[in-house]
């Protein structure tokens, strides 16, 4: 097999070029290519020195990942030893950048003697978001070209830079303006430190940045105190700042050699190996069935969002930033004034946090255009229904659509529940239409479940699936079925929190659990924040539909019935001081809660965080399972992304039903029948669930099939 590299020369520079499609990763091969190429070079006499590109639309991006599991990352050379010849090699070394330097290929370019880039390329350290550190020098050698703390903030946080930043802070020695550009400037470098008469600097000798972290352990303490809420149980990013003081404390060859036990030992843990899974799932989601990879897409140049209520006004947003134009329509006047408001409420918060500048928020308002006329959806090649969660309305406003719409035009509704086939059914495009459901804040939550109906054809989920892409969301693609995926599976998870504190739980107790999981916030503080008088209404078209002989908690009733809202009012689950999100227990709320066991006739037990963890996740787990057996989702990875992008489960944890196989299924139905004999009602065991378990198998096995 020929090395994925070419070796060329331009005058006397030898110019190597990675060319291993689709991301010139740094597999083994990749690396004896290049290894090859330098070796070969440094002995022809006619080569002064090299430039390194890549080919395609990226320089790299880093370590082959699929090789960590099977050893051949260990395989010589390793990228280690390649960035140790670049950085010991005679002849000066020029890195050119374009797209994305990422990992270990941005590693590589730290040993490198000089760094060119392409304005608006991204250079970073994304480990941490694999659990792992960086494993080739980069914690050891970013420190000494950018400085401790800019090292520190580009480590632990994983987020790739511009160029114009890395040029800012000395990572980047010149800009190129284009890829035009960027080989000629990159070999003019090559050339000009290939006739200067000393040996090109390496970067470990650089030891200039390192002395203002070297009075003491204050500055890393102080970092580590910094991420520690953000950062809790998950230890990579931890490691990446015992990595970084490694630096400042210790010779270079001894810093890197705590650099690789502290990589291996990452790599090898299950944080690392769930957020592997996490990475890969989240490419496999856009692999749908029946979807080829050439299968057309209908060009989206206009948006339409039908509502601009706290969903329309998110989403219009997400258009705007993404550069696409977006029509606004809403029935009332008021309702468009109040949903643009929030829109520019939003914007100026980003500005005055110094995410985003005056003109860049001015520039993305002026896409969106707000009107009462509802006939400029006729503009739009895709329209978002996002109005109020009534059927009969949205199916009026289906076939207004139908009528008024371009007949390419594609018709997603934003519903959180309802039969997108029946929304459909309205319409004289049943192929065009599809669900889109973004998750509130609508401009901020990743997640999008896109509800294939019956009709959906190939080229419309294909199209919407690369528009959730280009909005820079995370798109899933489910069946139709009441609350499809994600909320199916949030209920049960919310139903027996409510049990558990009808039973002799407190809802600070669960929220507790449920936080150092991995939560941002447990069940009860969300349902503070996204206000109980939501959950109320949602309820009110659901609830009917539950089979009688299914227990039901009422507690969230009697609060909205007490005007208790969450935080909206100062008090829901808990109480709030005025301007204060800190949720408080009160002794109404906890009355309630007591008057309701007494009235049930629970007597109310102890229960431990262990049965509260059990009894929160499994059912969630065990409805992903049903949601499978149904053909509702394609994949167990897929309900993993819905609950990574949906509700924050925690990333080294991988997803829930990853999680689940790493409890072991087994374990996970034994619980469950467990609860079932005790509490019967909803917590049947799924039959997949207690297939899987005695057959000993995963669900990931499951997908595998
Ligand atoms: N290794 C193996 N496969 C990779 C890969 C990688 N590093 N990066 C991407 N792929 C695959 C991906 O699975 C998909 O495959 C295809 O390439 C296109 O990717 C020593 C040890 C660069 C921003 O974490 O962030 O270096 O689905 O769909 O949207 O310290 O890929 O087509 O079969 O994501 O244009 C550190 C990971 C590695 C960067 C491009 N590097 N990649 O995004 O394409 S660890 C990373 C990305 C490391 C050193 C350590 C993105 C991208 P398939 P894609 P994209």
């Amino acid at each position: 097999m020929p090395h994925p590299i070419r070796f060329d020369q331009t005058d006397a520079v030898g110019v190597i070029t990675l060319d291993n499609p689709p991301v010139n990763a740094f597999s083994l091969s990749q690396r004896i290519g290049v290894s090859e190429a330098i070796t070969a070079g440094l002995q022809d006499p006619t080569i002064q020195a090299f430039v390194i590109c890549g080919s395609g639309r990226m320089f790299s991006a880093g370590a082959d990942i699929r090789e960590f599991d099977t050893g051949v990352a260990a395989e010589s050379p390793t990228l280690s030893d390649l960035i140790s010849l670049i950085e010991d090699s005679p002849k000066p070394v020029v890195c050119a950048m374009h797209g994305t330097a990422l990992g270990g290929s941005c590693e590589l370019s730290l040993a490198c003697h000089s760094r060119v880039a392409v304005v608006g390329s991204r250079i970073g350290l994304p480990e941490v978001t694999l659990g792992i550190v960086p494993g080739a020098g980069g914690t050891q050698r970013l420190p000494r070209l950018i400085g401790v703390l800019p090292a520190l903030d580009a480590i632990v946080s994983g987020k790739p830079m511009t160029a114009e930043k890395a040029h800012e802070l000395g990572l980047v020695d010149n800009l190129a303006d284009d890829l035009d550009d960027l080989l000629e400037l990159s070999v003019s470098v090559a050339h000009r430190l290939s006739s200067q008469h000393e040996p090109p600097i390496k970067t470990r000798d650089r030891d200039s940045h390192l002395r203002e972290a070297q009075n003491g352990s204050e500055l890393f303490d102080n970092f580590r105190s910094q991420i520690s809420r953000r950062a809790r149980g998950f230890e990579a990013p931890f490691a990446c700042v015992d990595c970084v003081e490694a630096a400042t404390t210790m010779p270079f060859e001894q810093g890197l050699a705590f650099e690789r036990e502290t990589f291996l030992r990452c790599r090898s843990s299950n944080q690392s190996l769930a957020q592997r899974h996490a990475f890969f799932a989240e490419r496999e989601v856009r692999k749908v069935r029946g979807l080829r990879a050439e299968t057309s897409q209908i060009e989206l140049k206009c948006a339409a969002v039908v509502g601009c209520g706290t969903m329309g006004s998110g989403i219009a947003m997400c258009f705007a930033n993404a550069g696409i134009p977006v029509i606004v329509t809403e029935s009332k006047q008021d309702m468009l004034d109040r949903g643009m408001e929030m829109i520019r409420q939003n914007y100026t918060s980003t500005v005055s946090k110094g995410r985003m500048s005056g003109d860049e928020a001015e520039a993305r308002l002026a896409l969106i255009k707000p009107t009462l006329e509802f006939e400029r959806v006729s503009e739009a090649d895709v329209v978002i229904e996002a109005a109020f969660e009534d059927m009969e309305l949205k199916k009026k406003i289906f076939r207004d659509l139908d009528t008024l719409c371009k007949t390419d035009a594609i018709l997603a509704t934003n519903t959180s529940s309802l039969n997108v086939n029946a929304i459909a059914a309205a319409t004289q495009r049943p192929e065009q239409v599809v669900g889109t459901h973004f998750f509130s804040p609508a401009n901020i939550m990743r997640l999008v479940e896109i509800v294939r109906g019956d009709h959906s054809s190939p080229e419309v989920l294909s199209t919407i699936l690369n528009l959730t892409k280009r909005l820079g969301k995370v798109g899933v693609v489910v069946g139709v079925c009441d609350s499809f995926a994600a909320n199916r599976m949030l209920y049960p998870y919310s139903r027996q929190a409510q049990f558990l504190i009808e039973e002799g739980a407190f809802p600070e107790q669960v929220d507790k659990v449920i936080y150092d999981f991995g939560f941002p916030m447990g069940p009860f503080a969300l349902s503070d924040l996204a206000g109980i008088d939501v959950g109320w209404r949602i309820r009110q078209h659901r609830e009917p539909n539950r089979p009688k002989h299914l227990r039901y908690s009422d507690i969230a009733d009697q609060l909205y019935k007490m005007g208790r809202y969450g935080q909206k009012t100062g008090k829901g689950w808990y109480q709030y001081e005025e301007g204060s999100r800190t949720p408080i227990p009160d002794s109404e709320g906890l009355d309630l809660i007591i008057r309701t066991s007494r009235e049930l006739g629970i007597d109310r037990r102890e229960i431990s965080e262990e049965e509260i963890l059990q009894r929160c996740m499994y059912p969630l787990i065990n409805e992903g399972a049903r949601i499978l057996e149904e053909g509702i989702a394609q994949r167990a990875s897929d309900l993993d992304i819905v609950w990574l992008y949906g509700f924050g489960f925690p990333r080294y944890r991988g997803g829930p039903m990853f999680y689940a196989d790493s409890i072991g299924l087994k374990n996970v139905y034994e619980a469950m029948q467990g609860f079932y004999e005790i509490h019967r009602d909803w917590l049947e065991p799924a039959p997949l669930l207690e297939r899987l378990a005695r057959e000993d198998r995963t669900f990931a096995e499951w997908d595998r099939e």
